[in-house]
């Protein structure tokens, strides 16, 4: 069982390219601003910010693969994060992301498995991010990062970190979905990765599917990670994302997940994605996602 790790390193990784649509780079300062590191010191956590990853402006997109979006420069960022990434958790420090759309989560979860070789993963998001290039429809890398996790997709994205990092299948769990596309269909039936749509929930509720998943994410793994996407919960709670897909999380649902998270203390990194400050409304997302973390880090009502 994991000691809960009380360090927790802040890094930044303003990407907007594996969404193709600007606003989602302004995250991380949102993020911020919602007063993340407050509310987590507040909950008693020694908090470093390391600032944000370097992002170059791509000023010839036409010089694009179409179906791999501005690959390289995903990719360069992507090594850059996992080193970083890496670099936290060798000094014993929880390293908590904040994006950018969800192409960083590659970066982030290599870093995580070169000190977690057996991972546990909870990919909150109204889609599974299973696409390759040649499934997807879009050609947005944030689409695929699931994938390239599992060793599918274009090599510069499979082998970010050094070959032989892997998640396993049956070690995830995907919560919240309910905009699948059908090559997406066909590769989560032949992988057997348990997917609780957002039908799911509504059968059985959060408790019940929370239980199951963290049961899932915890079975022969030595910790888990969140990858939370923000379009996972309903757009009126959570305006402001690149995709957004009606029929979400409630923002009660949303927190109940998180604060039985907590309770089974399995995490040993996480990330906040897809907030997208231009669209959204007086900072609601972006507030709504330090919430969240509050309750996954401890935060209770009474
Ligand atoms: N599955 C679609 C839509 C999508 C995936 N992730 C987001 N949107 N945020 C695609 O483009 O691959
Ligand atoms: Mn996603
Ligand atoms: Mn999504």
């Amino acid at each position: 069982d994991a000691v809960k790790n009380t360090n927790i390193t802040i890094i930044g990784v303003p990407l907007h390219y594996g969404a193709n649509r600007k606003g989602v780079d302004l995250g991380p300062d949102a993020i911020r601003g919602a007063n993340l590191h407050d509310r987590l010191e507040a909950l008693g956590y020694s908090i470093e910010d390391a600032g944000d990853l370097q992002v170059n402006r791509l000023l010839q997109p036409a010089a694009q693969d179409e179906k791999l979006k501005y690959m390289n420069e995903i990719a360069r960022v992507d090594q850059a994060l996992c080193d970083t990434v890496s670099e936290e958790m060798g000094k014993g420090r929880f390293p908590l992301v904040l994006g950018g759309d969800h192409s960083i989560a590659i970066g982030t979860i290599k870093g995580v498995l070169r000190h977690v070789k057996r991972l546990g993963v909870i990919w909150f998001d109204a889609h599974t991010d299973v696409n390759t290039h040649e499934t997807t429809d879009s050609g947005n890398i944030h689409g695929m990062s699931l994938a390239a996790l599992l060793g599918y997709g274009h090599d510069d994205l499979t082998s970010i970190g050094g070959s032989g990092l892997k998640l396993l299948p049956e070690n995830i769990v995907i919560i919240g979905a309910r905009s699948i596309d059908p090559g997406e269909r066909a590769f989560l039936k032949a992988k057997g990765i348990k997917v609780f749509t957002m039908h799911d929930i509504d059968r059985n509720g959060m408790k019940q599917v929370m239980e199951e998943a963290l049961d899932i994410v915890s079975n022969g793994t030595d910790g888990v990670h969140l990858s939370l996407d923000l379009d996972g919960m309903d757009p009126s709670d959570a305006p402001g994302v690149s995709t957004p897909v009606s029929g979400g999380l409630s923002y009660r649902e949303s927190h109940f997940a998180m604060e039985l998270l907590f309770e089974r203390n399995l995490l040993v990194s996480a990330e906040i994605v897809e907030v997208n400050p231009m669209l959204d409304q007086h900072n609601k997302t972006a507030v709504a996602a330090v919430e969240l973390i509050g309750s996954a880090f401890g935060e209770r009502i009474l």
